[in-house]
């Protein structure tokens, strides 16, 4: 399996042109456009397809949390993506282990991580959330509470992430895999014809026709990962943070330095100050840099973010990231402004 690093130096820093249209890559389009209710944004292409589930909720008047957790379940199941639940590359063991979180419209969160065997750790995040009086769960806690709920016990690694992960033991480089090329992606059915083959994390934001909003994030991490290691997308201000006075952002990337600036948490603190979600999202991918310049140039972190007002945007350190938004006037994959 090959990797695809965008180390592209060509800086954008100060540029006017915000997110550009995939399908239509010389139009560009202002990301901080306010767009109404309801809407579901996600990362990367792929959230498009999620989308469709969620947008099925959101519809129908449905809830946002109902509408993320809905959304993100569609890349869960699908062994095709190999960066979230089942067919999730695993660990430098061999063992896929999975972290989600979700977040409703009353601070309520719910996270598990470190969870393996269950296709949908979205929605046993959900059951911590509502069922128990904790946020998170780890570990064999974690599966013991899923198999006490109903959920079914199954192997998560697939034949070509095992094939993966043999191929990586040959040289066992333990460095960050970022921005994976899929293979296994049929890109004669990609939603977006051009668009890249990156695929990672999902986290995936929504406000409902109320203004309500919810968000979730769910992924199997770093792929040959330490066992036992966890990035941002399970912590609630890392990975995912939802504010329904203000907004909600997420991530995608190299989850330690995300952690590190709290980063979803500092997005919505930041549109709390007046900062549009770009603006926001841009603040935080600087905030990476200044810590270490050197480092952030080698690495992938992005972020995107919605507030109250339906407005949208993203940033990320190199070229690559891509959002998949859905309201009532779009269904398009935009991809990310970048400082490198
Ligand atoms: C992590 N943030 O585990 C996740 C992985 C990811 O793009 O999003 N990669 O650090």
């Amino acid at each position: 399996m090959s990797t695809r690093r965008k180390f592209i130096q060509g800086s954008v820093l100060g540029s006017a042109a915000v997110l550009i249209e995939k399908a239509a890559l010389a139009k560009t389009n202002n990301t901080n456009t306010v767009t109404g209710n309801p809407i579901v944004v996600s990362t990367w292409d792929f959230g498009k397809t999620a989308n469709v589930a969620a947008w099925d909720v959101l519809s129908k008047n449905g809830r946002a949390v109902d509408a993320v957790e809905a959304g993100v379940r569609v890349p869960e199941a699908d062994p095709t993506n190999q960066t979230i639940g089942y067919g999730g590359l695993p660990d430098r063991d061999g063992f896929v282990t999975l972290d989600a979180c979700i977040m409703d419209e009353f601070y309520n969160c719910g996270s598990v991580m470190a969870l393996e065997h269950i296709v949908h750790p979205i929605s046993v995040a959900r059951l911590v959330m509502e069922k128990t009086p904790h946020i998170v769960l780890v570990g064999e806690g974690a599966l013991q509470f899923a198999l006490a709920n109903g959920f079914k016990k199954e192997n998560l690694l697939t034949p070509e992430s095992e094939k993966a992960w043999k191929e990586w033991l040959k040289e066992a480089r333990y460095e960050p895999v970022m921005n994976i090329e899929n293979k296994l992606y049929d890109k004669t059915k990609d939603p977006m014809p051009g668009g890249h083959d990156n695929h990672d994390t999902i986290g995936m934001l929504a406000m409902d026709a109320k203004g309500n909003m919810g968000g979730a994030c769910t992924t199997s991490g770093m792929a040959f990962k330490m066992h036992g290691r966890v990035g941002d997308s399970p912590i609630i201000g890392a990975g995912l943070y939802v504010d329904n006075e203000i907004g909600a952002a997420t991530s995608s990337g190299v989850g330690e330095e995300v952690i590190r600036i709290v980063g979803s948490h500092l997005v919505v603190e930041l549109m709390r100050q007046g900062h549009t979600p770009e603006n926001a999202c841009k603040e935080a991918v600087l905030r990476i840099i200044k810590r270490n310049p050197e480092k952030a140039k080698k690495i992938q972190v992005g972020f995107v973010a919605i507030n109250k007002k339906g407005q949208y945007g993203a940033y990320a350190l190199q070229k690559g990231f891509s959002i998949s938004v859905r309201n009532n006037k779009t269904d398009k994959v935009f991809a990310s402004k970048s400082v490198y």
